[in-house]
């Protein structure tokens, strides 16, 4: 359906997922996402352009749709001839007439088999179902039990996210029904990955505990790793003294201040499987590996079984 070798998606990272990232892993025969959340729509046209010259594979683009400028961006796509789309943080059924007329192939980020459902009937051509050990923007269900119950709903391909970080996750998703699975943490660790070097430090280590949910009280809950910051988040939200307008001015432009700075003041958003990413490597090595790591545990379990 979408033309590329490996069933990999690098997830649509916000201010993480860019030209370098996605060109890289859309080389490597997966399918690269370019991020909408950036420093504004021309920065992601930008981006667009430039990961065409860095490869002629597929690649998409993510869009967060809780964005103040989702609207632009879902115009500007069709203007810059984008082919694969994958939306996140809400229901993109209001452009979904406009990007079928452009023949591009829309992908929904879903956290339920209810979403997954109206996202089939509005025209998806795919669902990725996101468990909650996903980084950043969080549902509720997690992937072992999300991923069979959207793959029993639906009649399209489903690609399974949230926890996948090495070839166990990624045969752990197919034989849960999902056609092809979505990494992000694990990305964070590539070569071509322009985060800011404390936020890669930060990821490798980590350990099986380092995440917390924060903001579910606002309405937005999001994965991140256990820093000062988000302990401070996390204990004004359980204050019934502090406003929650308070709260949402501490955390604004935060993730934005650990990706490009390493702040300490930042919010650094990765998912529970970050005590699992060990090294730097090239995004390369990261697609075999979740390929041929799957390859090799099917084939183990497969003679364990018989
Ligand atoms: O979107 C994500 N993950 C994200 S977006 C993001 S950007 C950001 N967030 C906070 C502060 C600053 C920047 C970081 N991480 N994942 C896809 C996803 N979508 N996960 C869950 C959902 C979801 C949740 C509810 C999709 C739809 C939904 O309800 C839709 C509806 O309207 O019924």
């Amino acid at each position: 359906m979408l033309g590329i070798q490996y069933p990999v998606f690098q997830g649509g990272m916000a201010w993480v997922a860019d030209a370098s990232l996605a060109a890289a892993v859309s080389d490597a025969g997966g399918l690269g996402l370019i991020s909408s959340i950036n420093a504004g729509t021309e920065a992601v046209r930008n981006e667009i352009r430039k990961c065409r010259e860095l490869t002629d594979k597929p690649f998409g683009v993510n869009i967060m749709l809780q964005a103040p400028n989702a609207g632009e961006i879902a115009h500007m796509v069709v203007e810059e001839g984008v082919k694969i789309l994958t939306t996140g943080a809400g229901s993109p059924a209001q452009y979904m007439p406009m990007w079928k007329e452009a023949g591009i192939k829309v992908i929904p980020v879903v956290a339920s088999v209810a979403l997954a459902l109206k996202m089939q009937a509005a025209g998806a051509d795919a669902v990725v179902a996101e468990g909650a050990e996903s980084g950043g923007h969080v549902g509720e269900l997690h992937t072992m039990p999300l991923i069979p119950q959207v793959v029993d709903a639906v009649d399209i391909p489903v690609i399974a996210a949230g926890g996948i970080c090495d070839g166990r996750g990624a045969a752990a998703a197919f034989m849960l029904g999902a056609d092809a699975v979505q990494v992000g943490t694990r990305f964070l660790s590539a070569e071509e990955c322009n985060v800011h070097q404390e936020y890669k430090d930060k990821i490798l280590k980590a350990s099986d505990v380092s995440t917390i949910v924060t903001g579910k009280s606002l309405g937005h809950p999001v994965r991140s790793l256990k820093t000062p910051f988000s302990r401070t988040f996390s204990n004004m939200e359980n204050d019934p003294s502090v406003n929650p307008d308070e709260i949402l001015a501490f955390g604004s432009g935060a993730l934005r201040k650990a990706v490009q700075e390493g702040d300490k003041n930042g919010s650094y958003m990765a998912g529970e499987c970050a005590g699992m990413v060990k090294n730097i490597e090239p995004a390369k090595a990261i697609v075999e590996d979740l390929i041929l790591g799957a390859e090799k545990v099917i084939r183990e379990a497969y003679e364990r079984l018989s």
